[in-house]
């Protein structure tokens, strides 16, 4: 099992978690406030009760949770410009050969496997490499395998949406309570522009025609979702030039429509990817420019921000890849046999952690609270290996989770991918660039550790590297630099 997988030992708290203050009303939006980053604040106990776990829909739950995904549906039935049927379905996936197609019961065999080793895993999730509900029939015999096996995981599929009308209460009988579908347009005109054709009751449309075709399936799966209390996210993909501004009007009508989420992706393009787009030179959106949208998207859905377009056959927590350790080769001949005892074991852990995460972000938010309205919002990237802690050295990260902060709170923006600086202790320049190309716009970056080297060269790129606070919840840290730095009210009173 590789190293990524936080150990179910491991999430127990490393260092004592300071005291919380005891919770101030803070002002404005907080973590605990805004769209997926939700802890349960008001929301209703049965939908709650649906995304507590999942890793992507509850920010806070991808900390804790994992997912896995099952390439057992292979074919498609429309063709989106920035997708080559020999990748990984880029609606739910970073492009990337998908290692093995996977019949029903290799399937079934596999997350048994992983449920063993990884206690964390809460999601089986279908997401291609083509589309779920084209491929209906391998898709409902997972989950017919699967819940043999394991009864308790949670079902969720992702679809472009031109089938879901017709499975709309088979996928209610199954349990399947979390629905994606992937919406980039609600005008056909621009649909055309990224969808050359679809295939539709035997006949292939393209153009406006086709394009039309399958937004109207689209509004029609999502109304049957919601009115089957089904919660759905929408991923769109965020093609510049495109459909880029136009998804303000996809996420005013699927916020109307009764999506609970949307999660607006960076279209991923590259030559040699093969795809139209890639092979066309259409670029993907800067991270300046995906923030941009997500800030004019703020006050409708509620925004995913934490997707790895994640492969389809993808395992473990979001942002790592266990795929490799559970190659069909490695998965043994009968299934593993299951017990569930690790994984409520595991749960009762996450849940003292939970309730030790949200007084930290309530000490955080009564920091904040009296710190200079005046005082700009920063944009700070934390090493986190998982846990809402910062437990990561610095030369071990592939990636930085980027958080705002002001006198209002310490929220989730999003996050930067990016290779190790080091591996095996050794930096080298090239990485350097890369980490720094992945830091754009921040200045300040908090670590668990971090070498004098490496220490020494961010800051000659004008970034400071905070490593007073290892193992800390990042909200009480970076509350506490900002509150350091910034000062009080009364100090700024003073100041002034
Ligand atoms: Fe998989 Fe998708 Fe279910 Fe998650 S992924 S089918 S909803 S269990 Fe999650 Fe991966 Fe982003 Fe998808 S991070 S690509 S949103
Ligand atoms: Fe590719 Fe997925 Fe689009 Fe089908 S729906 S063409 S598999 S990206």
């Amino acid at each position: 099992m590789s190293s990524n997988v936080v150990p179910l030992s491991s999430i127990s708290r490393t260092r004592p978690v300071p005291q919380a203050e005891p919770a101030a009303s803070a002002g404005g939006c907080s973590s605990k406030s805004c769209g997926s980053s939700d802890a349960q604040g008001d929301m209703p106990a049965h939908i709650w009760d649906k995304v507590k776990d999942h890793p992507c829909y509850s920010e806070e739950a991808h900390h804790y949770f994992a997912r896995m995904h099952v390439a057992v549906a292979p074919a498609c039935n429309i063709q989106c410009n920035y997708c080559n049927r020999k990748y990984d379905c880029a609606n739910e996936s970073r492009p990337g050969v998908t290692s093995e197609k996977l019949t029903p019961e290799q399937a079934a065999r596999k997350v048994a496997a992983v449920a063993v080793k990884v206690p964390q895993l809460s999601v089986l999730g279908i997401a291609g490499p083509g589309d779920s509900l084209f491929d209906w029939r391998k898709t409902s015999a997972t989950f017919r395998e699967v819940s043999k096996l394991l009864p308790d995981l949670k079902y969720c599929i992702s679809t472009n949406g031109l089938a879901l009308p017709d499975h709309l209460d088979e996928l209610a009988e199954y349990n399947i309570d979390h629905v994606t579908i992937t919406i980039n347009m609600i005008d056909p005109e621009i649909g055309a522009l990224i969808y050359p054709w679809i295939y539709y009751k035997g006949k292939r449309y393209t153009g406006v025609e086709g394009a039309r075709i399958l937004h109207e399936r689209q509004m029609e799966g999502l109304d049957g979702l919601t009115a089957r209390g089904i919660l759905t996210k929408i991923n769109s993909v965020m093609i510049p030039g495109v459909n880029d501004q136009h998804l303000i009007e996809v996420n005013r009508e699927i916020k109307a429509r009764g999506a609970f989420l949307h999660n607006v992706m960076p279209l991923i393009s590259d030559a040699a990817h093969g795809t139209h787009f890639g092979l066309t030179g259409q670029r993907g959106p800067k991270a300046s420019e995906l923030k941009d949208l997500q800030d004019k998207l703020a006050g409708g859905a509620n925004l995913m921000r934490h997707c790895r377009q994640c492969r389809a056959d993808a395992v473990g927590m979001l942002g790592e890849d266990l795929s490799q350790d559970f190659t069909l080769d490695k998965l043994p001949e009968a299934p593993a046999a299951y017990d569930p005892e690790p994984r409520r074991l595991y749960r009762e852990v996450v849940e003292r952690e939970r309730a030790d995460r949200n007084k930290a972000v309530a000490s955080a938010e009564a920091e904040l609270a009296d710190t200079t309205p005046e005082a700009p919002t920063k944009l700070v990237a934390v090493c986190t290996k998982g846990g809402g802690r910062i437990n990561q050295h610095f030369g071990h990260a592939k990636e930085f989770q980027v958080f705002e902060v002001d006198a209002h709170g310490v929220r989730f923006s999003g996050h930067r991918k990016a290779d190790n600086y080091c591996v095996g202790g050794y930096g080298d320049d090239d990485k350097l660039d890369i980490v720094l190309a992945a830091l754009e716009g921040i200045d300040t970056v908090f670590v668990a550790k971090i070498g004098r080297c490496p220490k020494d060269d961010l800051k000659k790129a004008g970034i400071e590297a905070v490593d007073q606070y290892p193992f800390d919840y990042i909200e009480t840290a970076v509350a506490a630099w900002y509150a350091e730095k910034f000062g009080s009210q009364s100090d700024s009173a003073s100041i002034a």
